[in-house]
């Protein structure tokens, strides 16, 4: 196994300038002509060979400058070729043939064909697979792309760029020629050939220029792509207003396909999506679906400048373009909905996934150093902490801070292939701040623990608040230093309103941030006329975890008074956090479950309080989850007494509000006619939150049953059908439920995806044997990433007491499904892999049968290297 090195970089020894491809595709044999022209680097080595990347490949042609080359000239196998002797200076022409066969590529990347239609996945090394080339993101060339192709089964031929020709061509084929003004590397090369439906929009940029807007599906389904249109539209404006970004091609295209490995795809001109990203009406797609569509296409249209203008030196800048534009479209999101409750849902996520990844085998600097396979780095990681990265940088400069420093990243490098230091040196230019210390964040690995001590000074009216910092060892890296973080705190007085200081010293500040820098900082507050109950973190303005031992009548007033509702969220989330692993912890040892009434009261109040936004509401009566308190509780796991003490706390709470519940569910029937906008979203969110509570205090499955044949819309639907399913297991009404929706979306792959994971996600040990029947299901197809993740993905990643099972069953059955799955796709399968990662946490029964069966995938020589670095890295 190669092990890829930051600190081996250096550029090409020659460089491309243009690139002409030819396609002739042919379902089980497509030959590709690249014809490129290049030359060799001022100052490299005059001696040096040409290197291109292969994967698989079978070359059938090989010239210079028109000239077949002699074999003595080269050396060529299925993954790499080498010219030798290529003239010392001036530019030359490579023209290389190459022959794939797109039907048999299962692994869905670089040129594949799935139910009739030819797409491409390039991102990271899948150009690679289509042609040699230099497949790294530093060789920037431009694109000409010509696509010959039967008329018939492919009337259409896209790829990046603007159309430049047209033909009829012999025997019912046609070509069309593709022209790429943009200089580009190669992972953002992409091509589409097949039958699509179309809608077609227009935009007029800010500068007066008119760009056509073009959505592809599948036929059938046109009329579920106007979501995503209307997001694009909204996303384009937003780019031009926020960040004065405009669209720079004449046409922008997106295709959606149905087997796709990603979410989606940011290939220039011509975006690609996984079609659960872009279809959505309401009858199929649920309020969660409509936002990440939102999200998604505004994601990948972000890219056009946060990463295709401007793109990634190597792959280990791969934060450069994702962490940053994952925080733009997260203010896109609290721009376009509810700012606070987006915060929440990005907490949450961050939470259930980035902290998890950074506390265990897995874990690794947003900047990673080192890399087997860069597939599996397309990480939450690189993504989502390294957002908040972002977001921490606009927090210390302030927002016009930050947007004058990404002002000048686009003026100095648009067109070029960045790196991290690069980014934070225009900030630091454009602001004279030092960032020095703070770019520690993307080197060090592992989650901070924030610890928070506090003294008020009645006679001073001072306030005396100690910060520690302490981060824990990751693998690789044993010692940690203190990062710089941006710390915003308020200070709520005893009638609940915001205190300020007359002054702040121990440390920087940026207004209510507290910059902490050291191990250990203490900041003095003067001018506190009475003791505050102090609240840390606001907005999570740091990707941290805070320890702060607070009196429960402080916690009380924060839950019920702080202005900042993700630190409101936060601490009535922490409240139910912390009674339900007591709990849990109460069923383990054999004890009896009590649940204080305070905890109950407050989410009362939070579900009555009607001057909060309902979304905001349903977030705080939506308890942790299972995973959550396992997280919480992080050693010796049993999700079995997890699973009860829930269901216990769940009961109590529900019982003691069951008035309240009932009314808020009920609420459900008075909505008028479906809108996908937020604040219907939220009405539907805390109704289906009642929903589960009210039928938990009832306990009969009479209420979900009446609200799932009420339901006019897949959100109501799916609630009132996963409450039957999880609450009411084996009941009457879940089954009748369950086989309705089966029978009803039996033609709706996507829709039947909500449905295998509803089945996969009933808690219990019974739930394996039901997974295992479900894979016969003629709507499970094992070759289709949506259906894989929806079916297994759930099960593994979802379901704490299914697939924990004691007798370690389910653990010998995901192992088989890796061990089948790696051979067809090994993206897919890695990714499927890492739902094992936290097994150390388990109690030891269940971790030593977790631990063999990874180390039965282990066993065998002939994994992907995919699998192999997963699995590696989760036994070291
Ligand atoms: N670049 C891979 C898909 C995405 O992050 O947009
Ligand atoms: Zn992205």
């Amino acid at each position: 196994n190669r092990t890829v090195y930051l600190k081996d970089y250096r550029p090409t020894d020659f460089i491309i300038e243009t690139v002409d491809l030819v396609f002739d595709l042919g379902e089980t044999m497509t030959t590709v002509g690249s014809q490129i022209r290049m030359r060799r680097r001022p100052g490299a080595d005059p001696s040096a060979p040409l290197i291109f990347d292969g994967d698989g490949l079978a070359l059938s042609g090989l010239a210079l400058d028109g000239k077949p080359l002699l074999p003595e000239r080269y050396d060529s196998n299925a993954n790499r070729l080498t010219i030798r002797d290529l003239p010392e200076d001036g530019a030359f022409t490579l023209t290389i043939k190459t022959r794939i066969n797109p039907t048999a590529n299962s692994q869905l990347l670089g040129l594949y064909r799935t139910n009739g239609i030819y797409s491409t996945q390039c991102e990271a090394e899948g150009f690679r697979r289509i042609t040699y080339f230099y497949d790294r993101p530093d060789v920037l060339a431009v694109y000409t792309v010509t696509i010959i192709a039967d008329e018939k089964t492919c009337p259409l031929l896209l790829s990046n760029g603007n159309l430049v020709e047209e033909q009829r061509l012999d025997d019912g084929r046609h070509m069309a020629r593709w022209h790429d003004p943009f200089p580009k590397p190669s992972y953002l090369f992409a091509l589409v050939a097949g039958d699509l439906s179309m809608i077609e929009d227009r935009f007029k940029t800010m500068s007066g220029r008119d760009v056509t807007l073009r959505i592809y599906v599948e036929h059938g389904k046109a009329g579920r792509a106007g979501y995503a249109m209307d997001s694009l539209k909204r996303a384009m404006k937003w780019d031009e207003e926020r960040f004065g970004r405009e669209y720079d091609l004449d046409i922008f295209m997106i295709v959606a396909v149905s087997d796709f490995n990603m979410g989606a795809m940011e290939n220039k001109g011509l975006n690609i999506f996984n079609d659960r990203l872009i279809l959505a009406d309401p009858e199929t797609a649920t309020d969660d679906d409509y936002a990440r569509i939102e999200a998604v296409v505004a994601h990948e249209y972000f890219h056009n400048w946060t990463g295709n203008r401007i793109t990634c030196r190597d792959w280990f800048q791969l934060s450069l373009k994702e962490g940053l534009t994952v925080y733009r479209e997260h203010e896109f999101s609290a721009d376009e909905r509810s700012r606070p409750v987006v915060r929440v849902e990005e907490v949450k996520f961050l939470r259930a996934h980035q902290f998890p990844e950074d506390g265990g085998p897995l874990a690794h600097p947003v900047r990673p150093t080192e890399y087997v396979e860069i597939d599996n780095f397309y990480t939450t990681t690189v993504y989502e902490k390294g957002s908040e990265v972002s977001r921490m940088i606009a927090t210390l400069l302030g927002p016009e801070g930050f947007r004058k420093g990404l002002d000048l990243f686009f003026e100095r490098h648009d067109g070029g292939a960045v790196t991290i230091e690069d980014y934070l040196t225009c900030f630091e230019e454009a602001t004279g701040h030092d960032l020095t210390h703070f770019a520690l964040w993307y080197h060090q690995a592992g989650t901070p623990v924030i610890s928070v001590d506090s003294a008020y000074d009645e006679e001073k009216a001072e306030l005396r608040l100690t910060l520690g910092q302490k981060t824990p060892a990751t693998p690789g890296q044993r010692i940690k230093k203190p990062l710089h973080i941006p710390l915003r705190v308020g200070l709520i007085g005893p009638n609940g309103d915001d205190m300020e200081a007359s002054a702040i010293s121990g440390g920087a500040h940026r207004k209510d941030v507290l910059e902490l820098t050291q191990d250990e900082q203490t900041f003095v507050f003067e001018g506190i006329g009475a003791r505050p109950a102090i609240s840390v973190n606001r907005d999570f303005s740091a990707p941290v975890r805070v320890r702060f031992d607070q009196s429960r009548e402080d916690r009380l007033r924060i839950a019920g008074a702080e202005t900042d509702l993700v630190a409101r969220w936060d601490t009535v989330n922490a409240l139910a956090l912390e009674a339900l692993v007591r709990a849990a912890e109460n069923v383990k040892a054999g004890q009896p479950v009590t649940v204080d009434a305070g905890l109950s009261a407050v989410l009362v109040a939070t579900a009555e309080d009607e001057t909060l936004e309902p979304a905001f509401r349903a977030l705080a009566l939506a308890l942790p989850s299972e995973l959550d308190i396992g997280r919480e509780i992080g050693a010796n796991v049993d999700p079995d007494a997890i699973h009860t003490a829930r269901k216990t706390v769940i009961r109590a709470i529900a019982e003691t509000g069951c008035e309240t519940f009932v009314r808020l569910a009920t609420g459900m029937d008075t909505l008028s006619a479906f809108s996908p906008d937020a604040a219907s979203a939220g009405r539907r969110a805390l109704a289906n939150a009642a929903l589960a509570l009210a039928a938990a205090a009832e306990n009969t499955p009479a209420r979900a049953s009446r609200a799932y044949q009420a339901a006019d819309n897949m959100t109501d639907m799916l609630a009132a059908m996963r409450v039957l399913a999880h609450q009411f297991a084996g009941s009457d009404e879940a089954e009748d439920a369950l086989s309705d929706f089966r029978r009803r979306f039996a033609g709706e792959p996507l829709v039947l995806d909500k449905w295998f994971s509803t089945l996969a996600t009933v808690p219990g040990g019974q739930t394996l044997e039901r997974v295992a029947s479900l894979m016969g299901d003629t709507a499970f197809d094992e070759t289709n990433p949506n259906r894989v993740r929806a079916l297994i993905g759930a099960f593994a990643s979802s379901n704490p007491t299914g697939f924990n099972r004691p007798d370690g069953a389910a653990y010998d059955f995901f192992a088989d499904f890796i061990l089948t799955s790696d051979r067809r796709n090994a993206t897919l399968t890695a990714r499927l892999m890492t739902a094992m990662r936290s097994f150390e946490a388990l109690e030891p029964q269940r971790r030593a049968l977790a631990r063999k069966a990874i180390e039965r995938i282990a066993g065998h020589d002939d994994l992907s290297r995919n699998l192999r670095d997963i699995v590696d890295r989760m036994l070291k």
